[in-house]
């Protein structure tokens, strides 16, 4: 025979209460904490590949250029290592093909007639010297790099801004490995502050100092032109 059904006591239902709120609030930091790192990974990959695409770009513009025996003057690296600091060079027309039967083939390098400038230069609004975020995105002297043209009886013009928000920027001529042709060596980081993660005031002003979260990632490249 069943036992007769009973109402559940104040005891029984407060508990369960109880246990349901422990249970949901557990759910709901557990969600809360797997949205911040997720963030965080995306805000890390970003700066990853635009990183690596500024890099994949300055491959490429370099890439038709020329600095050996052949092509002297051609490429000139002015100032650095540190910012300013810019690659000038012409590059090669491709339309053309090397003229095999001149005394010196190397010598008959077609190249175009305009000059092209990869500048690590000043972001506008910030001074990249005095060691202070001047145009208050939490990076501290960061510079863009932009891509210029100049034809030979011509003005200089932007082409594009091929990338922002970049420290850490270094680029110099070495000792290349080739007889008479010299390396360029380039590295810089592009980096980002991760704002949602700024929480207080220490925070803040950790983060204007230079500090506080961030995602930083850092490219590196040696590279010989091949003319
Ligand atoms: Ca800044
Ligand atoms: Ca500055």
């Amino acid at each position: 025979m069943n036992a007769p059904k009973r109402a559940l006591t104040l005891v029984e239902v407060a508990v369960a209460m109880t246990v349901f709120l422990i249970v949901a609030a557990g759910m709901a930091s557990l969600v809360g904490s797997t949205a911040t790192s997720s963030n965080v990974v995306l805000t890390s990959t970003d700066v990853q590949v635009d990183a690596e695409r500024i890099l994949a770009e300055v491959r490429r513009e370099l890439s038709l250029t020329g600095a050996g025996s052949s092509s002297p003057g051609n490429l000139v690296v002015t100032g650095g290592p540190a910012p300013p600091v810019e690659i000038a060079y012409n590059v090669i027309d491709q339309g053309d093909i090397f003229d095999e039967t001149a005394p010196n083939p190397a010598q008959s390098v077609p190249w175009k007639p305009d000059r092209f400038f990869l500048s690590f230069e000043a972001e506008p609004g910030e001074d990249p010297t005095n060691g202070l975020d001047d145009d208050g995105d939490f990076l501290v002297d960061e510079v863009r790099l932009a891509l210029y043209r100049q034809p030979p009886a011509g003005a200089r013009s932007l082409i594009k801004v091929v990338g922002e928000g970049l420290v850490d920027v270094q680029v110099e001529t070495t000792g290349g490995t080739l007889p008479g042709r010299e390396r360029v060596h380039v590295r810089f980081a592009r980096e980002r502050v991760q704002r949602h993660l700024i929480a207080s005031n220490t925070d803040l002003a950790a983060a204007q100092a230079g500090g506080g979260p961030r995602v930083r990632h850092t490219v590196d490249v040696y590279i010989t032109p091949p003319n």
